[in-house]
């Protein structure tokens, strides 16, 4: 990358550390008339000092110097995060050369022989100041590239995740929850064949007369009894355990094969995964019940009607109650795709609309069976 701004040596500080006076005095009039701005120090624990004060661009470092020599400031320097990134050009006698390894190795990014020549120096000085700019200009446009990159990455999660919700409920829409439903079935289908290993269910939940509620009550409410709808089928297709307590999977599955060494067959009612709840569109909606079958997951769906008459809306001084009429189905494996399980669903929701609402139908293979 070219630098294209002029170099203008009056944004540059530079520190310079030299124990002799006079080649201070040298150095720092060189600096000054070039234009740059110049601080010094005595000695190597002066120059600590003064870095704790100052921000220099760039320092000039007398190599050998009593008590803290050059090389022991380099190492300090180059071990703190905060001036590890300064360059240091060292100030060495020619007899010093041999130490020219070790400051290197300490992170010194050039040296000038005494006596030398301001040519040299002049340019040494500028090329490393240029370089330090040029760096500092990647690692800004870097650190924004990853900024942007970041908030492109929280913008798009965001954006994902606003599609798969439904607006009003903050549940899965109908696109989520069908997807689910699809790798539901296809677990299903991996799983089933070892032996009934694997079986899921579905739900599908109507509320009964809500036509009645927006016409009475207005669509605002109906929309307040969507929302305590779901909240209340939420908390009924949480895994709890016999004290209340949400449940791992893990405990849950615990507690299963637990069961299943007693010869319990409870175990069977028992869902060892939270259900997904999703908004297929209006009033209505659908559960799904992984490691649920068909009497677990009837169960579930008589816990969601009996749940919605315990609860219920105020409105001015009006009490408003609902309750829905639930379909369930589980997998067979004889189903080609999740529709087919989602149709015997609905085929059962629809008997138990027809069968007086507020209740549960099962749908048994083709069998279609009536609770309540
Ligand atoms: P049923 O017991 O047979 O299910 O009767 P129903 O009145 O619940 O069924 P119907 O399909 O006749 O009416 C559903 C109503 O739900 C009609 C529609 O205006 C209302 N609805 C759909 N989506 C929303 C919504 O987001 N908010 C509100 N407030 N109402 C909605
Ligand atoms: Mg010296
Ligand atoms: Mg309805």
């Amino acid at each position: 990358m070219k630098n294209c701004d002029p170099f203008n040596p009056e944004e540059f500080l530079i520190l310079v550390v030299d124990d002799i006076r006079k080649n201070l005095q040298l150095l720092i009039e060189i600096l000054d008339t070039s234009g740059y701005g110049t601080t010094f120090a005595l000695s190597g624990k002066q120059a600590l000092e003064r870095i704790e004060v100052t921000e220099p661009d760039l320092i000039l470092l007398d190599l050998m110097m009593p008590e803290m020599n050059g090389l022991e400031v380099c190492k300090r320097l180059k071990e703190n995060p905060k001036t590890e990134q300064i360059p240091i050009i060292f100030l060495t006698a020619a007899t010093e050369t041999h130490y020219l390894v070790k400051a290197f190795k300490f992170g010194a990014v050039d040296y000038v022989t005494k006596p030398f020549r301001t040519p040299e120096l002049l340019a040494r000085v500028k090329i490393h100041l240029d370089l330090k700019k040029t760096k500092d200009k990647l690692e800004k446009a870097y650190q924004e590239m990853k900024r942007t990159k970041d908030e492109l990455e929280t913008a798009y999660q965001e954006m994902k995740r606003l599609a798969a919700t439904d607006e009003l409920t903050g549940i899965r829409n109908r696109r989520s929850i069908f997807e689910l439903g699809k790798e539901e079935f296809e677990r299903g289908q991996r799983y089933y064949k070892e032996k009934d290993k694997y079986t899921f269910s579905v739900l599908m939940i109507d509320i009964d007369k809500f036509k009645t509620i927006n016409d009475s009550y207005g669509h605002d409410v109906g929309d307040e009894a969507i929302k305590m709808m779901v909240r209340i089928t939420l908390n009924c297709i949480r895994k709890v355990d016999y004290l209340g307590r949400l449940e791992t999977e893990k405990e849950a599955l615990k507690k299963k094969e637990e069961l299943k060494r007693l010869g319990s067959t409870i175990e069977e009612e028992i869902p060892t995964e939270e259900g997904h709840l999703g908004r297929l569109g209006g009033e209505e909606f659908v559960v799904i019940l992984p490691h649920t079958n068909l009497k677990g997951a009837k169960i579930v769906a008589q816990r969601v009607c009996e749940a919605m008459t315990q609860e219920s809306l105020q409105v001015e001084d009006e009490t408003v109650t609902i309750t829905v009429s639930v379909g369930v189905a589980t997998y067979d494996p004889k189903d080609k795709k999740i529709d087919d399980v989602l149709k015997r669903a609905d085929t059962a929701l629809f008997a138990a609309k027809a069968n007086g609402r507020n209740r549960v139908a099962v749908m048994d293979n083709q069998q279609l069976k009536l609770g309540k």
